[in-house]
């Protein structure tokens, strides 16, 4: 059975690390067993981030190369037909969503204010004393840090805000009228898409960049499209 270690859920999602959300919807799209582990332990994971995936014994770190552990053993039931140009537009999807939006949000969350005060309760609340109260800001000082070792910590708010909406109004464009994100069918770069997605559209920390995703109704299709497929 492969086991998938990852943080609890929050903010009413299967997850809200995209990352931890995106490898449990993949297991959901290629129709693998699996069950989670939801300590949210990053001391136990090899590289300090989670998701991290138990399979049979092999220990893999990394959304992207467990996807890549799961292909090889488990076989490719959603990428195999892809073309060369399919497969390179979802490597650059991937890495809008994963290298850019994502440090775009992770500042809605951890330094606005109005994010950081609805974060903190969701992702520290359940946690005993005094865990509760020194937890939380050594871990915003350690996003802060990571923000700014990035580079996006570095930008004003204003301008995190307007390069979050211009990753969006790349998404909402590539999909266009699509299904999925490369076409008819789901792939899974589509894992990686829904988690992002949602966690913008439906977490509760209102930005400007979920209010620009929320006008468009292509990605809110595709979030309900996705949930009702994999999530119903
Ligand atoms: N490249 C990694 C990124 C994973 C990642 O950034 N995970 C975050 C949660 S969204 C994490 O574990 N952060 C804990 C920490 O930095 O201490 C992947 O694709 O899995």
């Amino acid at each position: 059975m492969i086991r998938l270690h990852q943080f609890a859920p929050a903010f009413g999602l299967p997850n809200a690390s995209p990352f931890c959300m995106k490898v449990e919807t993949y297991l959901r799209m290629a129709g693998l067993p699996f069950e989670t582990v939801n300590d949210g332990n990053v001391l136990k994971a090899p590289k300090g981030k989670l998701p991290t995936i138990e399979d049979d014994g092999t220990l893999v770190a990394d959304s992207s190369f467990i996807i890549e552990h799961l292909k090889q053993r488990h076989g490719d039931p959603l990428d195999a037909g892809l073309t060369p140009l399919q497969s390179a537009q979802a490597t650059a999807l991937q890495r809008l969503l994963e290298e850019d939006l994502y440090w775009a949000v992770a500042y809605t969350r951890w330094v606005l204010p109005a994010g950081w005060a609805l974060t903190k309760p969701a992702f520290f609340g359940a946690l005993p004393p005094p865990l509760r109260w020194l937890l939380p800001p050594l871990a915003r000082r350690g996003m802060r840090s990571s923000l700014r070792g990035h580079g996006m910590g570095r930008h004003s708010a204003a301008e995190v805000m307007a390069i979050g909406c211009r990753d969006i109004t790349a998404v909402a464009e590539l999909l266009g009228t699509q299904d999925y994100m490369l076409g008819a069918a789901p792939t899974s770069i589509d894992a990686s898409a829904y988690a992002f997605l949602a966690n913008v559209l439906w977490a509760p920390v209102a930005s400007p960049i979920q209010a620009h995703a929320a006008q468009r109704p292509n990605l809110l299709a595709y979030c309900q499209r996705m949930k009702a497929r994999y999530y119903g």
